[in-house]
């Protein structure tokens, strides 16, 4: 028996709804420089509230360090610039450096970068900074999303920026050693309303543990998993380097989930409910559906996770055929 990952993408789409989020993303890629800068900075200062007082010191910059240091001693104007370059991938230094940081460092950085900024350290938001109508459209399709969407608005842009050299295509290869989100409570015992098969609850209960060795012995070889937006990660070393760097200390809260078999033995699951990052913690919940095919032998052959478009999403469960 064969699976192909491009088929397997295609389970249950029928029961997915459009996600708002890469239109957003789409209107904030149409502003110019300081525009984008400005619309970060007042997006941030209403959902950075919410971020999680224990975040960023867990997630320790390591890597960002020095630069910060570098950013510190500069004058206002070459920070100003410094944070232009970054946010319209202009190739410096900087910004290489910047895009080979691991999404959680990229996300520390800023939040320094942004305390840095409330402080006084490093240049704010120009004074005489007008908010252009481009913004306020931006602002207000953000402000439609959920909490959940909005962050991750917030956080695609920030991980797209800087330059990368060459697109790094082949799994996850960045080279950071990873901020860590220790654990502060043990993992919650799991039930899912419909679901029994060993692997999937195995596979929640490893990521609930950081258990990311647990985890990849559920997949086939070939396996794959495919985060919200991005390009399926095929084969276990690529799986296990990618959620050491962006699965620590997630909080998985599948609710509810149909299991279908096909003729082969094989099965497929959906299952919605919802997922915390350390960095909002209990104050945001995004709602979230896992789409898994098994191998006739239980094993996970692949896995989508996708952002919901909306919280009815969640019991949109209606079987494919
Ligand atoms: O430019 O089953 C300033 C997987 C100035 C694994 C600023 C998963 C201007 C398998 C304002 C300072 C991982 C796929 C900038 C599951 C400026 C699996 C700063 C899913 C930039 C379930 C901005 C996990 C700042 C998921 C500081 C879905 C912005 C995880 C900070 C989702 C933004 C996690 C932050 C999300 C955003 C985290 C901290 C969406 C964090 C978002």
């Amino acid at each position: 028996m064969s699976f192909s990952i491009e088929s397997a993408q295609k389970i249950f789409s029928g029961t997915q709804v459009p996600s708002p989020i890469p239109a957003t993303i789409a209107l904030f890629d149409q502003l110019s420089v300081d525009d984008k800068l400005a619309l970060l900075w007042f997006a941030y200062t209403e959902l950075g509230r919410s971020i999680t007082p224990a975040a960023p010191g867990a997630a320790r910059l390591q890597l960002a360090e020095g630069l910060l240091n570098q950013i510190k001693q500069m004058s206002n104007d070459e920070q100003t610039q410094l944070m232009r370059d970054l946010a319209a991938y202009v190739d410096t230094p900087i910004s290489r450096s910047y895009a080979n940081f691991s999404v959680n460092t990229k996300l520390a950085f800023w939040f320094e970068l942004g305390e840095l900024m409330k402080k006084g350290i490093v240049a704010p938001i120009p004074p005489g900074y007008q908010i252009t109508q481009g913004v306020k459209v931006v602002l207000e399709a953000i402000q439609k999303l959920d909490p959940g969407q909005q962050i991750t608005v917030l956080r695609n842009t920030v991980i797209n920026m800087g330059f990368e050299p060459e697109v790094n295509s082949s799994g996850y290869a960045k080279a950071a050693k990873e901020p860590m989100f220790p654990r502060t409570q043990p993992a919650p015992q799991l039930t899912v309303e419909g679901i029994t098969e060993p692997a999937v609850l195995s596979y929640f209960e490893a990521l609930n543990a950081d258990n990311f060795d647990a985890a990849i012995a559920l997949f086939t070889p070939d396996g794959a998993v495919q985060p919200p937006f991005q390009k399926p990660i095929v084969g276990r070393e690529s799986i296990a380097a990618y959620m050491r760097a962006e699965a620590q200390g997630l909080n998985i809260m599948p609710e509810q989930g149909i299991s279908e078999s096909l003729p082969d033995g094989s099965k497929q699951l959906k299952i919605t409910g919802k997922v915390q990052t350390p960095w909002f913690g209990v104050q945001v919940g995004m709602n979230i559906a896992w789409r898994f095919l098994l191998n006739p032998e239980g094993k996970i052959f692949f896995v989508a996770i996708d952002m919901l478009a909306s919280p009815q999403e969640l019991m949109n469960l209606r079987p494919t055929k």
